[in-house]
């Protein structure tokens, strides 16, 4: 029988433990239970402690909760000869296309202007500043996420484009690639969204140099890592008139501190890393299939790229 060794916060343990047991596999929780590093096959985790996956000599294969990875290679100590899984999800795909076409719809409707109009017991009619046809969305990262929200948005009357390593052809997107078109496509952007994986190449992408090559006004969605983002430099590039605003869901330190001016920033939407959350019964499904790969000795699926970091 394999063991599985479990290394998430313990409510989301007490979720995935049971049905992981009842499919047959010895089940440990890191930090209630206790267990010999020797004794491990398969470790499944999203943050887990630095240091620790090294320590489990014998494991076969890691498997991430989580689309993105950065939690494990950011672990210097990380054993890069281990296949590390990642999760994909067409449900984790799918609400995250929902959030980022909130956030789009949010800032493209005026929402807030109306809020505030209803606060102030005002009947305040405008016409939309630019029609949805003339609204160009640029996605950082159209990868598994970021094609999904591009679709989306393109069903949704929005200019789509999008921004990856390497060429991509996905309908109704125009695709740019690598440095030598990043600012092409960011001068063609009026809402930035971010879905990079969080690599050496793409920490604090979103900086004051990127936000000049903006249009004027643009607005910023970043969903995918905190280590994308230089706070600063956005609160600075709103301040100064030249973005729109932002909306948030991932932060440098999370839970994002007190004592952060984007709490209170009246330019910024923020939410507390919940975007796309992993559905926990695809999560057990997803480490079940790739447990029963190694063991049929079958090809793994979503393995992560160690030179790539994604
Ligand atoms: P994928 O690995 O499928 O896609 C990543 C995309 O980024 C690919 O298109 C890739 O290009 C591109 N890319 C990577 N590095 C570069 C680079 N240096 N220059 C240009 N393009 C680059 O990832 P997913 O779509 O599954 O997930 C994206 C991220 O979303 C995750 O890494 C995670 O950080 C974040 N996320 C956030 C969640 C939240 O709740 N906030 C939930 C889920 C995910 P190419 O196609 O050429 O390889
Ligand atoms: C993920 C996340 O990467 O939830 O899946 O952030």
């Amino acid at each position: 029988m394999s063991t599985l060794l479990i290394v998430v916060p313990p409510v989301l343990a007490d979720v995935l433990a049971p049905p992981l047991a009842k499919a047959g596999l010895t089940v440990l929780v890191h930090g209630r239970d206790s267990y010999a590093p020797d004794s491990i096959d398969y470790v499944l985790s999203f943050r887990p402690p630095p240091g620790l996956i090294r320590s489990l000599a014998k494991t076969k294969v890691v498997l991430s909760l989580g689309a993105g990875v950065d939690g494990f290679l950011t672990d210097p100590l990380f054993p890069k000869n281990i296949p590390l899984v990642r999760f994909v999800d067409p449900t984790l795909s799918q609400e995250m296309a929902q959030y980022v076409v909130m956030h789009v719809l949010i800032h493209h409707r005026r929402q807030r202007m109306f809020e505030e109009a209803q606060r102030a017991h005002q009947w305040r009619q405008i016409l939309l500043p630019r029609r949805t046809a003339e609204t160009r969305i640029g996605i950082l990262g159209l990868g598994e996420i970021g094609q999904v929200c591009a679709g989306h948005l393109g069903a949704l009357g929005f200019r789509v484009s999008g921004w990856s390593r390497t060429h991509k052809a996905v309908d109704g997107v125009t695709g740019f690639a690598g440095e030598g078109e990043r600012d092409a496509f960011l001068r063609q952007s009026d809402i930035l969204v971010c879905l990079l994986p969080l690599t050496p190449d793409t920490r604090g992408i979103l900086n004051a140099a990127l936000f000049q090559k903006l249009p004027k006004d643009a607005y910023v969605i970043n969903v995918a890592r905190g280590g994308h983002l230089v706070e600063r430099d956005l609160i600075a590039a709103i301040d100064s008139g030249h973005l729109s605003g932002a909306a948030l869901d991932v932060f440098e330190t999370e839970p994002l501190p007190q004592t952060s001016p984007l709490w209170a920033h009246p330019k910024v939407l923020l939410t507390p890393h919940v975007a796309a959350i992993s559905d926990p019964a695809a999560g057990v499904a997803s480490v079940l299939d790739t447990i029963r790969r190694v063991e049929n000795c079958e090809p793994l699926i979503n393995v992560v790229d160690m030179d790539r970091g994604y």
